[in-house]
C-alpha cells in the first residue's frame, strides 16, 4: 500500500477531493501553509493500493493547474542613512501539485 501526499492550491482542492472520491478513493484534506509564500494551501492524504498510484497521480495532474502568483519579499538597499528594505514584487509559478509517494508499512482501521 502507498500513501500519496499532494500539496495543492486551495482553488483546486475541492475539485480534486471530489474527483478522487468519485473514482472510489479515500482521502483526507488538511489545511496547510507554504513555507515560501506563507499562504494557505491544501494537503491531501490518499491511501491506496500500489497498482492505483498512477491513476491517483493522473487525477491530480488532470485537476491541478499551474498559476502565476506575485510574492513581495523585502529587498535590502543601501543608502546614505544605512541599509533599508523595500518591497520588490516577484512572480512565481505555483503548482499544479507537489506530490510525495510513501510506502505504508501497516494500514489499520480499528
Ligand atoms: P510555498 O513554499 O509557499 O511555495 C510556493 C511557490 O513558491 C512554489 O511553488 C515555487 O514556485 C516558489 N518557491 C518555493 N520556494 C522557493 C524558493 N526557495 N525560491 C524561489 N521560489 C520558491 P510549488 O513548487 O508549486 O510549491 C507549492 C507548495 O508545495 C509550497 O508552497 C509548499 O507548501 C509545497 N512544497 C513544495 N516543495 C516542497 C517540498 N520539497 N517539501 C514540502 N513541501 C513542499
Amino acid at each position: 500500500m502507498k500513501l500519496v501526499i499532494a500539496v495543492v492550491q486551495d482553488k483546486d482542492a475541492t475539485n480534486l477531493l471530489q474527483a478522487l472520491v468519485d473514482e472510489g478513493y479515500r482521502a483526507t484534506k488538511l489545511s496547510s501553509t507554504g513555507g515560501f509564500l506563507r499562504e494557505g494551501n491544501t494537503t491531501l492524504f490518499v491511501g491506496c493500493e500500489d497498482y492505483a498510484v498512477n491513476e491517483v497521480l493522473r487525477i491530480v495532474k488532470q485537476v491541478c493547474r499551474t498559476r502565476e502568483q506575485t510574492v513581495t519579499p523585502l529587498t535590502p538597499i543601501s543608502g546614505s542613512t544605512g541599509e533599508s528594505y523595500v518591497p520588490y514584487p516577484v512572480e512565481v509559478t505555483v503548482g499544479g501539485a507537489t506530490v510525495f509517494v510513501i510506502d505504508v508499512e501497516k494500514f489499520l482501521r480499528v
